[in-house]
């Protein structure tokens, strides 16, 4: 399988993370967007969203948006259903949970990013939404008691949320602020085998980029 990403880039690390935790082999294509490696002709025609991560099967089936690759390795590849239960109400509060991070969390924390990769400054404006956003769910994590983003067990919503919320953190988000997320955080990382290596590195690639671009 032919997998297109970029090192710095919290969704591709959703992607690296997942195919380690179920023995996936991808194929891994160097892309940055940086460079205008996805605005090619070539990765156009691929892919008109212009966007890593992006997956192409053995079979040419193209696949982008990183929690959906996520579902479809898992029901393709994966050897049970844990990571995304099959159970009708437990997979709606997965899909709950992924649904927040794509439309308010990851969003929120990326208008808070860009400003500084763009101009060199984060933009204090953005912080009180992304602040709102944790504090969400922070109380969340609060309720659910399991220690676990959407189930009681580990799942792509944890995986989702984790790669993105760890790159914040090695940019010194203040997260201690939000004690259940703290927490979570903790112990996600140690759930996931291939995070002190794979995660690791990604986090301080993308640390690398937003420092040499903030002035
Ligand atoms: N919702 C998408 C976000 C993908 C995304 O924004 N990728 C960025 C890198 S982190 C990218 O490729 N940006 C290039 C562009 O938008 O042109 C996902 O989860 O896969």
């Amino acid at each position: 399988m032919k997998f297109y990403y970029a090192e710095t880039s919290p969704p591709c690390r959703t992607i690296i993370l997942l195919a380690d935790l179920i023995n996936i082999k991808l194929e891994l294509i160097p892309t940055s967007p940086k460079k205008g490696e996805t605005k090619t002709p070539a990765f156009l025609k691929m892919n008109p969203q212009h966007v890593v991560p992006t997956l192409v099967d053995d079979d040419g089936f193209v696949i982008w948006e990183s929690r959906v690759i996520a579902k479809y390795l898992i029901a393709k590849y994966g050897q049970n259903d844990d990571l995304y239960p099959s159970d009708f109400y437990k997979r709606l509060d997965v899909d709950k949970i992924l649904d927040f991070d794509l439309g308010t969390f990851f969003r929120r924390s990326t208008d808070y990013l860009i400003p500084a990769l763009m101009t060199g400054k984060f933009d204090p404006s953005k912080k009180p939404k992304l602040d709102d956003a944790f504090s969400v769910f922070n109380t969340i994590l609060e309720r659910n008691k399991s220690g676990y983003a959407a189930a009681d067990q580990l799942t792509i919503a944890d995986i989702s949320l984790l790669t993105i919320i760890s790159s914040l953190e090695i940019i010194d988000y203040d997260l201690k602020q939000f004690p259940y997320v703290y927490e979570w955080l903790l112990k996600i990382k140690k759930e996931i085998p291939s995070y002190n290596t794979t995660g690791v590195k990604g986090e301080e690639a993308f640390k690398n980029m937003i420092n040499s671009s903030l002035k």
